[in-house]
């Protein structure tokens, strides 16, 4: 897409601080930390978001929970950590392109606001 932040990202056109990165997936720390480690997991490919996963493309889904362990073993999140996928409006999505958040390092609040 051409007008996608996450994608000129993921094409190394827009500078990222990157933890991970494979030929499906992205990992960067989030610009705007909400927590001591805040980083996204992206598909290279662009999704818009949750609602546009189906049977076709899905499979990214658990390759990046995979990398997400991965990731979290790497940088010793053994005190645990949170994975939050924004959908749409309500749900709070400002970038249309799926993203998974991983907060780690802070005791995190429940239920979110
Ligand atoms: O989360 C979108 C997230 O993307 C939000 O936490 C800020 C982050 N963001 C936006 N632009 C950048 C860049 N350029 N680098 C790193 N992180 C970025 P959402 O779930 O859509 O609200």
């Amino acid at each position: 897409m051409d007008d996608c932040i996450f994608c000129k990202i993921a094409a190394g056109e827009i500078p990222s601080n990157r933890i991970y990165e494979d030929e499906r997936v992205l990992a960067f720390y989030d610009a705007a930390p909400q927590a001591p480690v805040h980083f996204l997991v992206i598909p290279k490919e662009h999704i818009g978001s949750t609602n546009e996963l189906d049977n076709s493309n899905s499979s990214i889904v658990s390759h990046i929970f995979e990398v997400i362990v991965k990731i979290a073993k790497h940088l010793d999140l053994d005190n645990g950590y949170r994975i939050v996928n924004n959908c749409g409006d309500d749900g709070g999505q400002t970038v249309g392109h799926l993203h998974f958040h991983v907060l780690a390092k802070r005791r995190l609040a429940w239920p979110p606001g």
